[in-house]
Order: structure tokens, then C-alpha cells, then sequence
């Protein structure tokens, strides 16, 4: 082991906990590191750069943890983050619990306090039971308490993390461990690289043989890709499938791109159409949950469909409703045994036709709304300059937040290749903006276009810092309409701001500026255009604050019917 510390007291070669674990990191092919260091991880975020790997400090746990999360769903590898205990720890376990929900794999790495003294509470330095406070938000959970468990907790939280569903590890490092010592050869001898962390999994010839069945009988049917598609990384099979099959297929937000928005058989723009009246739906990565109306009511045309779902999980079959035939394995394989299963078969042409006519009169009637010039810039038309100009940059990751910022961006802003779209994901969080531009960028190695509403900017926007202080070729564009999904708000029943709405004066431009990047207010599509193409040519760090109607989003974006009101009233 080259990197073994060779202390010598005694004439003994000695390793020590530090050394362990940045050596077990190394034989999981670890580069990178997110995380925000203090006692007792400062030393090793600086070993860490020693060794010729990255760290990348950020400003705040939460937006490294996130950093770490989408690293992991960009590269199929956890991506990892070290935070300090208690607080610190606290703060990245949002990261932790959205990566889980979202089916990331990351591993939190935390110091925490001496059990002895957290046990009998007895008030250490940011002291807290931190691993049974992350085991209900997190996929697996773990402490080591001796140096010589270093390689098989490592392993373990890897494995965890990477292998069928993927998702959040935690990993509890009491402080004393760091520095504890063991012979180096003994060291040596218990760090291992587990053998194929995230093995593939075949579903049985009969489930393949039940969907193939149901696919080639079906009259309209649809592909659904989710971004368990995206993150399977099988992109040529898939899309070897849809044009196989000629079957429509319409992607969840971050499975935009899987296949190019522009695809002929791509069908979001007709998506109501064939949620509604395609009679089978051929599920791939993408859970039936409450972005896809739980797979049942109006939004499905009233009565119950037939699915075909492929899913590693095998119990987020029947979730919602009745699964006709499941397909649990990993895509890439799953989708590599089905595709013989239907050679052959008839193209569903007629329907085909009839919803690339929808999607493309549809597609038509958005055209003239994205260049409609208006007073003060609205969503559409700013949204549609930028579509034009990353239109070009197909390379580019686009990062997405906010309400009226995200879902009118997920609808406008076409996106070309596989895993550019990266967004609040099934929860909806707000604040992923910049831990994901950060880690996009460092991951990609392609710059970033980040497009955040004013108020989810403010989750993370002290990151623009890290952004500057690592030259990342990140672009912000926040879409300033002065509020959360409007500005306008007034408060008719107190003195105080409307609960919703922010100052209308604020230069978020001028924050960028004062970090160290570039800064621009831009009031019209023509100039956010230039702004942004100068940007990217630049490659420099730029936050491009874009003015916006305060009073053209709608409560609660797309989801204003998850919102709820009294029925009796204000007061
Ligand atoms: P979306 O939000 O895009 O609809 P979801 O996060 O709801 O997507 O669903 C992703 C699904 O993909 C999860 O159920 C997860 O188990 C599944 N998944 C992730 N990776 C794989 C894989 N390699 N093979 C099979 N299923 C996968
Ligand atoms: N807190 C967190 C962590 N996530 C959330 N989703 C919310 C609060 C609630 N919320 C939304 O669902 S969207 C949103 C909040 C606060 C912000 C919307 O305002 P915006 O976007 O400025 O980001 P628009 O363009 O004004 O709609
Ligand atoms: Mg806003």
C-alpha cells in the first residue's frame, strides 16, 4: 500500500484511522470530496488534497451534501460528503434524505462525539446520537469503531449506497478513531475493494416473456422513462428500443434528453394525450408516485391502465396500482432481454401518428409564445431566449429550481443529451441549485447553467462563493420576479410584507460581483441572450439577474392544486 503512513515509534510502521480511510476512499476509485471541514475532519479534508485528490469546501453542509448526491446519480460511484458533527451533520442530512428519496447514491461521512459521552449524555463538544438520528433517513446506517473496520465499513457504505437502488449511506466516524493506530501491515491487510458493488440483476424469462406479450398487443402504447432510465446509463439500449418498437414515450423532468426533446416519437408536448388515452404504459425507472398522479384518476383518463414496469426495486411494484407485469432487474438488462422478446412486432403507427400531430401543434402554439415581446419580461419569452441560445450547447447541464422558474423551464427548455437535466427531483426541494451547478461542473468537466427562481437562489446562494473560488464555468440565471411564485402580493390584513414577497430592489447580480464573478441585470430577452451567450463563452463564473413580471407566475406553479386553503375563511 503506497499510501500507508509509516510512523515509527518503536521501529513499529504504523497506519493510523485518517490514512485508512482515505485509503479504503482510494480503492472505491474516490476523487472527489464534498464538504465543509472543523473538528475533528479538518485533517482530512487536507490529506485529502495531499494526496493529489479533490476537496471541494463549500459554504454550507446542506449544498454539499447535495454536491455529493448528484455527483453519485452523474456517475453511478456515491458521491461522497464530510461534514463535522452534530450541526454540521445535521445540516447535510436534508442532502442525505433527498438523495434517498431520489435514489442517489451518496455516503455521508460525519465525525461525531466519544460514545462513552454521548451515551451517558454527558455534554461534549457538539455532542448528538447522530447515527440513530440518520438511520430513518438513509438506506443503511453505520459506525466504526475500530481502525481495523475501516476497509469493511467503507466497502459496506459503498456497497450500500451503489448496489439495486441506489440511495443515501450514512457513516459515523467517532473523533478518536482518526488517530488511532494499527501495524501498517495489518492495516493493509483488512482494506479491500468489494467486488462489483452494483451487480446487474435479471428479471426470469417468464416476466420478460408476460411483458413482451402485453406490449405487442397493445393498441396505444407509451414509454415512460424516469431517471432511474437517465441514471442506468444504458442510453443506446433504450433508445434502441423506442425506435424498435416505434412506440411513443414522453420523459419525466430528469429523464429529458435520454432521448434528444426533439425526437419524433418524444411525446411531452402531448403529454396529457397519452397519459390519458394510451391503453398500456411501459414504466422504466420512474415510480408511480405523485408526480405521475399515483397512477390512477383523471389524469390516467378515469379508468385502471396496464403497466409494464422495470424497476431494480422489487416492492415498488403494485406501490400504487396493480403492476400487470413487473420487470424487476436493472434496465440496461432488462431492457436488453425484452428487445429480442419483441422483434418484429407491429409498429403502433396510427397512434403514433395521431400524438406526434398533438405534440407538434402543441409544440407550434408555445413557439409564438416564447418570442411575444411584453412589457417586463414574463416566463415565456425569457425562458424562450435562453432555449435558443442553449439550444447549441447541448453539452451543458442545465440545474433547475424554483416553482414558476421550474416547471415553465422544464416545459420550454428542450434538452438534447442524457443526464443535462438536473432538478428538485420527487420531492420538489428547493436549494439543490448550487450544490448541483458546483458538482455538475467538477463532474461533467462542461460548464453549467443554472436556472433558479429568486427565492430558491437564496437556499444556497452564498455557494456562488465556491463557485468563484474553484473558477467553475457556472452560469446563475435568477429569475427575479421579486417573491416566492409571485412578487406582486399585497398584504390587506397587516403592516408587515406579504408572506410571499421579497425586496424588490435586491441585485443578486451585485452579490456575484462582490464574490468574485461576473454580474449582470438584464431586463429583456435580447439582453438576457447576450448575456448568457457571453457567459458561456467566457467561462467564467456569472450570475445573470433577470427581471421578471412580478405578477405573471401562478401560486404554486403546476402544483397549485396541491395547495391548500381554509374553507372558512382568514381570520
Ligand atoms: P422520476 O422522478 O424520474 O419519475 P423516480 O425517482 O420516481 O423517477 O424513479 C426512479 C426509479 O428507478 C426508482 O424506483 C429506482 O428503484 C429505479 N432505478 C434506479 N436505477 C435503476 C437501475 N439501474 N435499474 C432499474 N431500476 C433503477
Ligand atoms: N422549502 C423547501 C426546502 N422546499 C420547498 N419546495 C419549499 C420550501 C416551498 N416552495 C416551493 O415548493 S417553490 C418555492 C418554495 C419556497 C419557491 C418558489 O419561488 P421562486 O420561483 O422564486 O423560487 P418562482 O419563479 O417565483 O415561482
Ligand atoms: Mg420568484
Amino acid at each position: 500500500m503506497s499510501n500507508v503512513a509509516k510512523i515509527v515509534p518503536d521501529g513499529a510502521e504504523l497506519t493510523d484511522g485518517f490514512h485508512l480511510i482515505m485509503d479504503a476512499l482510494e480503492m472505491n476509485g474516490i476523487e472527489n470530496i464534498y464538504g465543509l471541514v472543523g473538528i475533528p475532519v479538518t485533517e482530512l479534508g487536507r490529506m485529502w488534497q495531499a494526496r493529489g485528490h479533490q476537496f471541494y469546501s463549500f459554504r454550507h453542509e446542506q449544498n454539499a451534501g447535495f454536491a455529493a448526491s448528484i455527483a453519485g446519480y452523474l456517475t453511478k460511484k456515491p458521491g461522497i460528503c464530510l461534514s463535522v458533527s452534530a450541526p454540521g451533520f445535521l445540516n447535510a442530512l436534508t442532502a442525505l434524505a433527498n438523495a434517498t428519496t431520489n435514489c442517489f447514491p451518496m455516503v455521508l461521512i460525519s465525525g461525531s462525539s466519544e460514545r462513552e459521552i454521548v451515551d451517558l449524555q454527558q455534554g461534549d463538544y457538539e455532542e448528538m446520537d447522530q447515527l440513530n438520528i440518520a438511520r430513518p433517513h438513509c438506506k443503511a446506517a453505520y459506525r466504526i469503531n475500530r481502525p481495523e473496520d475501516i476497509g469493511v465499513g467503507v466497502a459496506r457504505a459503498i456497497r450500500a449506497a451503489a448496489s439495486g437502488r441506489p440511495g443515501g449511506v450514512y457513516l459515523d466516524i467517532p473523533a478518536r478513531l482518526f488517530c488511532e493506530t494499527l501495524s501498517a501491515e495489518k492495516g493493509e491487510q483488512s482494506l479491500f475493494a468489494p467486488v462489483d458493488p452494483s451487480p446487474v440483476q435479471l428479471p426470469g424469462p417468464d416476466a420478460i416473456e408476460r411483458a413482451a406479450k402485453l406490449i405487442r398487443e397493445a393498441e396505444r402504447p407509451l414509454i415512460l422513462l424516469g431517471k432511474g432510465a437517465a441514471y442506468a446509463q444504458c442510453d443506446d439500449e433504450i433508445k434502441a428500443l423506442i425506435e424498435e418498437t416505434g412506440i411513443p414515450f414522453t420523459p419525466m423532468s430528469m429523464a429529458k434528453g435520454l432521448l434528444p426533446d426533439t425526437h419524433p416519437q418524444c411525446a411531452s408536448a402531448a403529454r396529457s394525450m397519452v397519459l390519458k388515452d394510451s391503453d398500456l404504459v411501459v414504466l422504466i425507472g420512474a415510480r408511480l408516485n405523485w408526480l405521475l398522479a399515483h397512477g390512477k384518476g383523471k389524469t390516467w383518463g378515469g379508468g385502471l391502465k396496464q403497466f409494464v414496469q422495470i424497476d431494480i426495486q422489487a416492492d415498488e411494484m403494485d406501490s400504487n396500482v396493480p403492476i400487470a407485469a413487473p420487470l424487476v432487474g436493472d434496465i440496461e438488462s432488462c431492457v436488453s432481454l425484452l428487445r429480442p422478446a419483441l422483434r418484429g412486432m407491429q409498429k403502433p403507427s396510427e397512434w403514433a401518428k395521431a400524438v406526434a400531430e398533438k405534440a407538434s401543434g402543441n409544440r407550434l402554439k408555445l413557439a409564438g409564445k416564447l418570442t411575444k415581446p411584453t412589457a417586463v419580461m414574463n416566463y415565456h419569452n425569457s425562458l424562450g431566449a435562453i432555449r435558443e441560445v442553449l439550444k447549441n450547447y447541448p453539452d451543458i447541464t442545465l440545474v433547475n429550481e424554483g416553482a414558476n422558474a421550474l416547471d415553465n423551464a422544464r416545459m420550454i427548455i428542450d434538452q438534447y443529451k442524457p443526464r443535462r437535466r438536473l432538478d428538485t427531483g420527487t420531492w420538489g426541494v428547493m436549494g439543490i441549485g448550487m450544490g448541483f451547478s458546483v458538482a455538475a461542473a467538477v463532474e461533467t468537466r462542461a460548464p453549467v447553467v443554472a436556472v433558479s427562481g429568486d427565492s430558491a437562489f437564496g437556499f444556497s446562494g452564498m455557494e456562488i462563493e465556491t463557485i468563484t473560488r474553484y473558477k467553475l464555468p457556472v452560469t446563475v440565471i435568477v429569475m427575479n420576479n421579486g417573491g416566492i411564485y409571485r412578487g406582486d402580493e399585497t398584504n390587506e390584513a397587516s403592516d408587515q410584507a406579504a408572506v410571499t414577497v421579497f425586496n424588490s430592489s435586491t441585485r443578486y447580480d451585485q452579490m456575484m460581483v462582490a464574490l468574485g464573478g461576473e454580474g449582470v441585470r438584464v431586463t429583456t430577452p435580447e439582453e438576457l441572450a447576450e448575456a448568457l451567450e457571453r457567459s458561456i463563452k467566457s467561462g467564467r463564473p456569472t450570475l445573470i439577474d433577470a427581471i421578471i413580471d412580478p405578477a405573471a407566475g401562478v401560486e404554486s406553479g403546476r402544483i397549485g392544486n396541491l395547495n391548500v386553503v381554509s374553507t372558512i375563511g382568514k381570520k
